[in-house]
């Protein structure tokens, strides 16, 4: 299996912890997209441009990341990180949802604050891709207690979400007023999987 990711990005760091929670990273080529021309598309194996894909042994490409867990959750053995029962997965695939769309709110407001031409950038739309991740985590807080203690696709979109928020949003200071969430966070990242994919400065 052949993984186009980046170390920096957040939905391929949940497909590499998934990978590593699974004891399947060894089974993985880790292969880099070409970021020279960033707006042509970083990843010509997914139409979509994005990373990460996984081309499987016979050239079949999966995308996108949450796809692409699941399909390794349920590679060998039994699957863990995605529950079998329908409501008990409706949850964890909420929470998925939730901290996906706030990780996915960051990365765009990245991208509108640093990456477009000065001349193209819009504060009233970044604005509002910065209220989606403060409600976010507002929504996170409020719920802790319902995913503490907890390991499955859910939570740990939840950590990468807000790994990626230290990343490149350190001086937000997300922890402020989330004594909850923070004390979830610091005993989360502790996992192996979370140490070994702790995004390189830069
Ligand atoms: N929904 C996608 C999001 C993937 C995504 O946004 N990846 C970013 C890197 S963190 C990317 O490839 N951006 C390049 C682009 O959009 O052109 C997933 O979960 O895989």
């Amino acid at each position: 299996m052949k993984l186009c990711y980046s170390p920096t990005s957040p939905f391929a760091r949940k497909v590499v912890v998934t990978a590593i929670e699974k004891g399947l990273r060894d089974q993985i080529e880790f292969t880099q997209p070409d970021l020279s021309d960033v707006f042509k598309g970083i990843n010509p194996r997914n139409p979509l441009g994005k990373i990460p894909s996984l081309e499987l042994a016979n050239g079949e490409v999966l995308f996108d990341s949450i796809v692409i867990a699941e399909y390794l959750d349920g590679k060998e053995g039994k699957p863990t990180l995605f529950p079998s029962d329908v409501n008990e997965k409706a949850k964890v695939m909420t929470l998925h949802a939730l901290a996906n769309g706030m990780t996915d709110a960051a990365f765009s407001r990245r991208w509108g604050e640093t990456m477009l031409p000065e001349g193209e950038r819009s504060p009233s739309w970044n604005a509002r891709l910065g209220l989606a991740v403060e409600n976010s985590l507002y929504a996170l807080e409020a719920m802790v207690d319902s995913f503490s203690g907890k390991v499955d696709i859910g939570t740990i979109a939840v950590g990468c979400g807000l790994g990626y928020l230290d990343f490149r949003f350190a001086e937000d200071n997300w922890r402020s007023g989330r004594q909850k969430l923070a004390q979830w966070y610091e005993e989360f990242a502790q996992r192996p999987s979370m140490r070994d994919t702790v995004p390189p400065e830069g």
